[in-house]
Parts: structure tokens; C-alpha cells; sequence
């Protein structure tokens, strides 16, 4: 870490990673102006508090506030650098990227751009998304100099820097993980260095271009998605061959170059499951393994429902008295991934959703994490205790292995339970 040549940054989206990140800078006495087009975010965050569920963000976010080190507003003032953190979804059905948030990041910081700023893009993009960027500032600012055209004289230095934090750790992770720094030039890449070493501790590796730094984030969580998709595939076929998938792998890891992933209900959030459709987007006749991957993971969770059904019909002819609505199923867990309160794109509430809506059973969720079930669930049963959901349920639907999920604590009160361990909790 470094004493900062920056005195005053702004930050652009105060979302999940926007946030931390200028907590962080505004941590190490740099002035931080946080800018976000929702005023909500914007008054909560002056307020001290914050919008989003993050460990150790609330207290650092107080903290800076209160200190005068961050300050959030919805419209862009002047500073040295500026950090863009926006979303990059998808645009309609084809899964191709949406750069209009970035688009109109660039727009908005354009008219209080100086001579002698760095622009640094973060969020995760495709292949050639920082250049747009780039493109679009130039276009609104012809009396500066970028660096497309003015290489390593321009006015304004451009560079990519993707986050590649994991959600639940991002303090931990903001501070001690590498960060690539794909500059449009060498000193583009060594002054957003500069910055980043006022809090990481962690290697800053330059890039030879944005694009390559673009891509190396999208490959990250495509590597990822693949490797899971290897672990779903292999459930499918155990379940085909009568065999326990959990043992399966841990036999195979015993090898010392084997390392399988877990397999699961699918792969949720809004990273693994989107950012490897940017790579298809952009070479759709090369990416087929990384495709046929996402295709896989966004099966799992109809196999899964499949299961379930099964269940359900196998439960009524062990006693045709009985109908759908006099069977009850526990699904343990549907955030989209274990020990978090996060809901969106989560396969598990998918799957939920799903049976409340069409299995005609009563549904459980067994969710320590939230206080409510989201309106998608209604009709169903929120319940705290694993103990109670287990002794009132038929079928037992294991899906998030949360710490409170325990194997050794669940695997008895579900004796004589039909169980579908899709989450592979008593493992
Ligand atoms: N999952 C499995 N099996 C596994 C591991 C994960 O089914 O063996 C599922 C999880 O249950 C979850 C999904 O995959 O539904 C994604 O979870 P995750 O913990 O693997 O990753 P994210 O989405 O929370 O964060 C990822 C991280 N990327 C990598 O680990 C390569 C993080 O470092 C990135 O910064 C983040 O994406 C991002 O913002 O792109």
C-alpha cells in the first residue's frame, strides 16, 4: 500500500461493488463522491446506512460518513479519477450485452471531465466495451484529448480494471486480491495502479489492453461456470446410473490433479450465469464448450423440479387416499448460494416458486437467511427451524447448504423422509 496521488474520486454506481469500493477508497482518507441515479441509495448511504447486505460494510460505510470521507449525490462533480461500477445485463432474449448503463455512466461524468483525469471502467464487460466507453466520451468532449486518438499524451486516461470480488467476502477481497489493469496505454494502466495501491495489498498486473483485461474477467467466471456444469453433468448421469454423485467425486478428487467442482440446483447470481454469454456473444462460432456449459447449469433446475414430482407421485400411490394438497414439502434454503440473504437470480427460488405454483402441495421454505418470503412465493410457509420443517414434511428438498443445515444435525430428523439432496447437504 501506498500513499494515494489522488486526493478526490468519484465513484459510479453504489451498488454491490460500487459501494464497498468507495468505502474503501474513503477508508484511506481519500474524498470520496459517491454517484447513483437512485436517490433512495443516495439518502441512505449520506444517512451513514447502507442499501445492501455486505459483512463489515455497514460499519466502514458509518464510519467514512461520519468522518466526511464519502459523500453520495445523483449528479457528477469534478474529481481526479473516476470509477465506473455499473450493471451490464443482458439486451432482450438473446443473451447479447447491454452497455446502455455504462453508455450513460460515460454521458453523465462527460460535462465535469478535466484535462489530467483518469476514467477507470470496472464493471464486467464484453470484449471492447472500455474503447466504446472511450468513444462515447471523446464524441461528448471534443475539446479534450482521449486516448484512442492521442495516445499517451491525451488529456484523459482510460483504463479497465475489472472487480472480481466474491460476494459475502468483498472487504476481505477487496484489499487482498490481485487486480488486473488493462490501461489504453502504459501510463493509463500505471496511474489506475497508483490508485488501487491505496488499498490493495494484493499484486496490480497490467494487461497489454482493456480488451484483454475484459476478457480475463469474463474467463474467470466462465472457468468457473464450466467446472460446474462438469459437476451437474456428472449428477445427471449418476442419478442415470443409480450411483451417489457425492462419493463419486470425492473419489475422484482424491486424485492429485482432480479438483470437481459441487454440483447443485444451478448456478445463480448475476455473474457465473451471465458473464460466459458475453464470451458466446462475441464468438459465438469458437465459444461452443463454454455454451453448451451455461446450457447445462440453466437445465439443472427443471431436472431438479422433475425430481420432485417424482416424489409426489410416488408419495400418492403409497396411499391413494391422499391428494396433493395433503402432501407437504420442505425446501431447505433458496438464496443463491449458501450462508447469504440474497434472492436474486437464485436457481433454488426458481424451483420454488415453480412448486408453489404448480404442485398443489403446501410448501415450506426453511430459510434462515430472511425475515419474509418475496411476493413470488406467496402461498407458501416461511419456517425458522430445520427441526420443525423436518417433522412436518412428506418430501424434503435440500437445496442451499447454509451453516445451519448441518449434515450431522439434519441427516437424523429426516430418517424415513423421501429426501432429494439436489444440494448435496448430507454429503
Ligand atoms: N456453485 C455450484 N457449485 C460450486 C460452486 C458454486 O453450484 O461448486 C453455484 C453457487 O451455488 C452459486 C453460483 O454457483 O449459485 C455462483 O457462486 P460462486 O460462489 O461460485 O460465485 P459468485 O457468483 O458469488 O461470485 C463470482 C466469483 N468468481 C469466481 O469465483 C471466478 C467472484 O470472484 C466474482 O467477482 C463474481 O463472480 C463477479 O462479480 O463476477
Amino acid at each position: 500500500m501506498s500513499k494515494s496521488p489522488f486526493k478526490r474520486i468519484s465513484v459510479i454506481g453504489l451498488g454491490y461493488i460500487g459501494l464497498p469500493t468507495a468505502a474503501m477508497f474513503a477508508s484511506r482518507k481519500i474524498e470520496v463522491v459517491g454517484v447513483d441515479v437512485n436517490q433512495h441509495a443516495v439518502d441512505t448511504i449520506n444517512r451513514g446506512e447502507v442499501h445492501i447486505v455486505e459483512p463489515d460494510l455497514d460499519m466502514v460505510v458509518r464510519a467514512v460518513v461520519s468522518e466526511g470521507y464519502l459523500r453520495a449525490t445523483t449528479v457528477p462533480e469534478p474529481a481526479e479519477g473516476f470509477l465506473i461500477a455499473v450493471p451490464t445485463p443482458f439486451k432482450g432474449d438473446n443473451h447479447d450485452p447491454d452497455l446502455s448503463y455504462i453508455k450513460a455512466a460515460a454521458l453523465a461524468i462527460a460535462p465535469v471531465l478535466e484535462a489530467g483525469n483518469l476514467v477507470i471502467l470496472e464493471s464486467t464487460s464484453p470484449v471492447g466495451a472500455t474503447e466504446a466507453m472511450a468513444d462515447w466520451l471523446a464524441e461528448a468532449r471534443p475539446d479534450l484529448s482521449f486516448p484512442q486518438k492521442a495516445g499517451e499524451s491525451s488529456d484523459i486516461r482510460i483504463a479497465h480494471c475489472p472487480e472480481r470480488v466474491l460476494p459475502g467476502k468483498v472487504m476481505q477481497e477487496l484489499i487482498t486480491n490481485d487486480r488486473v489493469i488493462g490501461g489504453m496505454t502504459p501510463s493509463c494502466s500505471a496511474q489506475a495502479a497508483a490508485l488501487y495501491t491505496t488499498f490493495v495489498t494484493g499484486d496490480c498486473v497490467l494487461a497489454s489492453s482493456p480488451r484483454v483485461a475484459e476478457m480475463a474477467k469474463l474467463t474467470e467466471n466462465s472457468f468457473r461456470d464450466v467446472n460446474i456444469a462438469f459437476a451437474n453433468e456428472l449428477s445427471l448421469i449418476c442419478d442415470e446410473l443409480r450411483m451417489d454423485v457425492w462419493e463419486l467425486i470425492r473419489l475422484a478428487n482424491l486424485h492429485p490433479r482432480v479438483n470437481i467442482l459441487q454440483p447443485g440446483p444451478g448456478v445463480g447470481g448475476h455473474c457465473i450465469a451471465v458473464d460466459p454469454w458475453f464470451i458466446v456473444s462475441s464468438a459465438p462460432n469458437q465459444a461452443r464448450l463454454i455454451r453448451t456449459a451455461r446450457e447445462v447449469n440453466d437445465s439443472k433446475p427443471n431436472w431438479v423440479i422433475e425430481q420432485v414430482q417424482a416424489a409426489i407421485a410416488d408419495t400418492l400411490i403409497q396411499n391413494i387416499e391422499r391428494t396433493p394438497s395433503d402432501i407437504t414439502i420442505a425446501c431447505f434454503g433458496v438464496t443463491f448460494k449458501a450462508d447469504i440473504d440474497d434472492l436474486r437470480e437464485s436457481p433454488s427460488l426458481a424451483i420454488v416458486e415453480e412448486l408453489v405454483r404448480d404442485s398443489k402441495c403446501n410448501v415450506m421454505v426453511v430459510e434462515p437467511n430472511i425475515e419474509s418470503l418475496p411476493e413470488v412465493l406467496r402461498g407458501a410457509e416461511l419456517v425458522h427451524s430445520p427441526r420443525d420443517a423436518s417433522q412436518r414434511c412428506d418430501i424434503a428438498l435440500l437445496l442451499v447448504g447454509h451453516r445451519e443445515f448441518k449434515s450431522t444435525f439434519l441427516k437424523p430428523l429426516l430418517d424415513g423422509k423421501h429426501v432429494i439432496d439436489a444440494g448435496g447437504l448430507l454429503r
